[in-house]
């Protein structure tokens, strides 16, 4: 775009979003040019503030008729650097935090419809008060978008019961590249109609098309929990634990959460009222809970006698069981505070990795042997939805260590890391955190030739002029 076009596309955008839909002072737009992580810093023409789908739909045919390009951005708290925009200042953020309503929840039909912007937080809120249950949950639950979620079909503490966002999705609104809007928010069930345009959206992180709104899943509200923090003596513990309890509880387990002892230790240290639930150190934990539907369900008997006929075999070594809701939420304090206490800790280098649940261990074993032998300067902080087989194999710089030269060592341990994990273990180098722009070149690198030819071709006909979050997931 050239400098004298600028005005001329400012005004017909502030035409498009009305008042305070479009900010163009450094300081109004600085909050949106980095992400949480501070691996990237963009600049933009302006920031879109759309708050209906059609300001949103019109906006891209602005864009797409001038060859602007778009940066989709929900809460900004992705890990790979999606939604920030390149350095050139030439391209347009579009938030979606203000396309935030709630526009339908049907306890009869089970489902939820709601915009992009919504809160994470909001959307589960507004399934509770329908006494209904909206399973997704994150860490970053209290700031991340719908939109977001959808964008990058996130994870999270209850895939392993209900699966990631795509599995909760019915239907989906989206605005096209050239300005059209799809409307597909279907609430149906099932609907074999032809090819499912929608779940292309899902997971592509904002390439294909802007996500104005999504219906969704909702089940049952959840009256009965049963929470324990479990000492094990190793993943391999961990992993026939998890079976164990699957059996003994009916399916009743919707988290499953390993880590080891030194996450315990960082959480501790640098997390304000985090505690350890158990008196002695161990090797490595769980933290796992049972939910039911059904207040009959007596959980917590189901989790001790599971917990000691597992202790009797050597697979549990200790163990704290939530009393009341207040012990349970700090359990889950601890596990969810584990990425904010790496940061404060000092450089960490992440790897979010996902393998055949039934290798973890050996996984574990092969990589961790090889970050001891080569990472001198790392400290291993393993842990994750090891239910799902996703680990975050993160490292920590070393007390003392030199934070540089830590960092420096990062593209030989990806390497090793994502090697192993791909082509000896039949896993993935991303999980449930997507590409961004940080995994381009891993995508690349590990995709076969023809899936890529055929995600190239897929963009194209999404987006011919690719205005449409230039440089992620494709180069
Ligand atoms: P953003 O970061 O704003 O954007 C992410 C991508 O989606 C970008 O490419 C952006 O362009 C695109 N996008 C955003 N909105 C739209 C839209 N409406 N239409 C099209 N594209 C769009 N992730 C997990 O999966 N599991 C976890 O357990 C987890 N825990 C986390 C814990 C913490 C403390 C933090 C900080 C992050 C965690 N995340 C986790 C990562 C992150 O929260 C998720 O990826 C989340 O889904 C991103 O949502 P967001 O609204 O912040 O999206
Ligand atoms: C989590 O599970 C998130 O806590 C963050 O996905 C993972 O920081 C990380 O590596
Ligand atoms: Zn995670």
């Amino acid at each position: 775009m050239s400098a004298t076009a600028e005005p001329a596309l400012l005004d017909r955008l502030e035409s498009i979003l009305g008042v305070g839909g479009l900010l163009t002072a450094a300081t109004d737009m600085a909050p949106f040019l980095t992400d949480q992580r501070g691996l990237y810093h963009g600049n933009a023409i302006a920031v879109a503030l759309p708050d209906t789908a059609a300001r949103v739909a019109a906006v891209l045919a602005v864009c797409n008729a001038e060859r602007v390009a778009v940066i989709p951005q929900g809460g900004n708290t992705g890990y790979c650097g999606g939604a920030t925009p390149d350095e050139s200042g030439g391209q347009l953020l579009v938030s979606l935090k203000r396309l935030n309503r709630i526009r339908a929840v049907d306890a009869l039909n089970y489902s939820l419809t709601a915009e992009a912007g919504c809160i994470l937080t909001d959307v589960q809120r507004a399934a509770e008060e329908a006494n209904r249950f909206f399973p997704l949950s994150l860490g970053s639950q209290g700031t991340c978008q719908i939109g977001g979620n959808l964008a990058t079909n996130a994870g999270g503490v209850h895939v392993l019961r209900y699966g990631m966002m795509r599995d909760l999705v019915l239907g989906l609104e989206v605005a096209l590249a050239d300005g059209r809007l799809l409307g597909t928010l279907t609430t149906l069930r099932k609907d074999n109609t032809g090819y499912d345009i929608k779940s292309l959206f899902l997971g592509a992180e904002g390439t294909l098309g802007i996500i104005t709104a999504a219906s969704m899943k909702l089940f049952p509200r959840m009256v009965g929990a049963a929470t324990a923090f479990v000492a094990v003596p190793d993943p391999h513990a961990a992993v026939q634990l998890l079976a164990r309890l699957r059996e003994a509880s009916g399916e009743c387990v919707s988290s499953f959460e390993l880590m080891p002892r030194l996450a315990v230790e960082l959480t501790v240290r640098h997390i304000p009222a985090v505690r350890d639930p158990l008196d002695a150190a161990h090797a490595w934990y769980v933290l796992c809970e049972l939910t039911s539907a059904r207040a009959a369900d007596d959980l917590d008997t189901t989790l001790i006698e599971c917990l000691e006929q597992a202790r009797g075999t050597g697979l549990v070594v200790d163990a704290a069981i939530a009393r009341n809701a207040s012990e349970r939420a700090s359990m889950w304090k601890l596990r969810e505070s584990i990425p904010e206490a790496q940061r404060r800790d000092g450089a960490s280098l992440k790897h979010d990795v996902s393998i055949p649940v039934a290798a973890i261990a050996q996984f574990i074993e092969r990589a961790g042997a090889w970050v001891r032998a080569n990472v001198p300067d790392g400290r291993l902080v393993a842990y994750g939805h090891v239910g799902d087989g996703n680990l975050h194999f993160n490292l920590n710089q070393a007390p003392g260590a030199d934070r540089a030269t830590f960092l420096a060592r990062g593209e030989a341990v990806k390497r090793a890391i994502h090697d192993l994990v791909v082509r000896e273990f039949d896993g993935s180098f991303s999980a449930e955190h997507g590409i961004g722009r940080l995994k381009v070149g891993e995508l690349e690198r590990y995709a076969q030739p023809v899936e890529l030819e055929l995600m190239r071709a897929i963009k194209r006909v999404f987006d011919p002029h690719g205005i449409l979050n230039p440089g992620k997931v494709l180069r």
